[in-house]
C-alpha cells in the first residue's frame, strides 16, 4: 500500500514538472531567441596531455555552445605551460571578458595575475585543479575533484590488498610536478598507508608529467634501476602514465597486473580496457565531464551569487569485478 501511494505521488510530481516546463516554453515564444546579451567567458585550459583533458575540453566547449546564457567561450590550450596561461589571462582582461575560468597547471605563482583580474573586476572560477591556499581570496570557487580523496581511495585498496603480509614494495608515477592532483593524490595515498600502519617501502617515485610517454620512460628507468622482481605495486597518478608504464613492463618481459599490481586514476575507456585484459587491478575514477555544471557556476558567479569555495564532482572506484560491466559506460 505504502509503495503504491509513493508511486502515485511520484507520478503527480512528474506531471507537474512537465506541465510547468511546457508552460515556460509557451511563454518564451515571443521573446526571441539569442539576444546576443549572454556572457563572454575566457577559459585557460591546461593542455591536451590526456584522454581526461580532451574529454574535459570537449565537455566545456559543448556545454558553452549549447547554453543560451553564454555568447562566447574564448578557449586557450596552454600546452601544460603556466606562462601561456598567464598570458591568456592577461588577454582575457584586455578583452574584458565577463568571467575567467582557469584550470591551473600548477598550484603556485598565481598571485600577480589573479590580482590583476581582481583589479579589473573580473571574477575567476577555477575548473579542475586548485591553487595554494594563500591565494584563496583571488577566485570565487573551484569546481572539480577532491584529489586527496582519490589518493585515499587508492591507499585504502592498497591496505586491503596487501595489508597483513610482508613489506609491500611500491613504485609511484607522479603527475606534473607542482600540480594539485599530483600533490594531493600523493598526500591522500600515504595518509591512509601510514594511518593504517601498512608495512611498505617506497622503492622510487618520479614524475611522468601525466603523459603516456612520460610514464613509459620513467618506468623504463625504474626497471633498469630496481628491477621488477621485488616490486608489488605501481601507483600511477593517471591512466596515461599507467598505460605507458604497462608497455615498458611488457617490453621488459613482465606481466602487468600479475607480476606487478597496478592502480590508475581517471577511468578512461583505454584504462578500463587494460583492466578487462587483466593489466590494471584498480581504477579510481576522476570525472572530467562537468561542462554543464561549470556553465551554471559561471552564470551564478557573474550574477554575484555566494558560492561554496569548492564544488565537488561525483566519482567512484572500480575493481576487477566491475571492469567489464562498466566499460560501455565510459564517456572518454
Ligand atoms: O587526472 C590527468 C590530467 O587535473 C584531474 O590532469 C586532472 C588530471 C587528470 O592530465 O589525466
Amino acid at each position: 500500500m505504502i509503495m503504491l501511494r509513493k508511486a502515485i505521488v511520484g507520478l503527480g510530481a512528474g506531471a507537474l514538472l512537465f506541465g510547468s516546463a511546457a508552460c515556460g516554453a509557451d511563454d518564451g515564444d515571443g521573446s526571441g531567441g539569442d539576444s546576443g546579451e549572454g556572457l563572454v567567458v575566457g577559459f585557460a585550459q591546461v593542455g591536451a596531455e590526456s584522454a581526461w583533458r580532451t574529454a574535459n575540453s570537449d565537455s566545456v566547449q559543448a556545454a558553452a555552445e549549447a547554453d543560451d546564457r553564454i555568447d562566447e567561450l574564448k578557449f586557450v590550450d596552454a600546452q601544460q605551460e603556466q606562462e601561456k596561461q598567464i598570458e591568456a589571462i592577461r588577454n582575457f582582461i584586455t578583452q574584458q571578458v565577463d568571467v575567467i575560468v582557469l584550470a591551473p597547471v600548477v598550484e603556485t605563482g598565481w598571485t600577480d595575475v589573479l590580482g590583476e583580474a581582481e583589479t579589473a573586476g573580473i571574477p575567476v572560477v577555477l575548473a579542475d585543479r586548485g591553487i595554494e591556499a594563500a591565494d584563496e581570496d583571488l577566485y570565487v570557487t573551484r569546481l572539480g575533484s577532491d584529489f586527496v580523496e582519490e589518493g585515499r581511495k587508492a591507499g585504502s585498496w592498497t591496505v586491503e590488498t596487501f595489508g597483513g603480509g610482508e613489506t609491500t614494495r611500491i613504485l609511484e608515477l607522479e603527475g606534473t610536478v607542482g600540480s594539485a592532483p599530483a600533490n594531493d593524490r600523493k598526500t591522500g595515498f600515504y595518509e591512509v598507508l601510514d594511518g593504517e600502519g601498512l608495512d611498505y617501502e617506497l622503492v622510487d617515485s618520479q614524475s611522468g608529467d601525466f603523459t603516456a610517454e612520460g610514464g613509459k620512460s620513467v618506468m623504463e628507468t625504474f626497471i633498469s634501476t630496481h628491477g621488477l622482481e621485488e616490486v608489488d605495486l605501481l601507483y600511477a597518478h593517471n591512466d596515461e602514465m599507467g598505460l605507458g608504464a604497462i608497455q615498458a613492463i611488457e617490453e621488459a618481459g613482465f606481466e602487468p597486473g600479475t607480476d606487478v599490481q597496478i592502480i590508475i586514476v581517471d577511468g578512461s575507456k583505454a584504462g578500463f580496457e587494460a583492466g578487462v585484459d587483466g593489466k590494471v587491478n584498480y581504477i579510481v575514477e576522476c570525472n572530467p565531464v562537468f561542462g554543464d555544471q561549470l556553465m551554471d557556476v559561471v552564470v551564478q558567479v557573474e550574477a554575484g551569487e555566494e558560492l561554496e569555495k569548492f564544488t565537488p564532482v561525483e566519482e567512484g572506484v572500480f575493481g576487477p569485478d566491475d571492469f567489464e560491466d562498466e566499460l560501455p559506460n565510459r564517456q572518454f
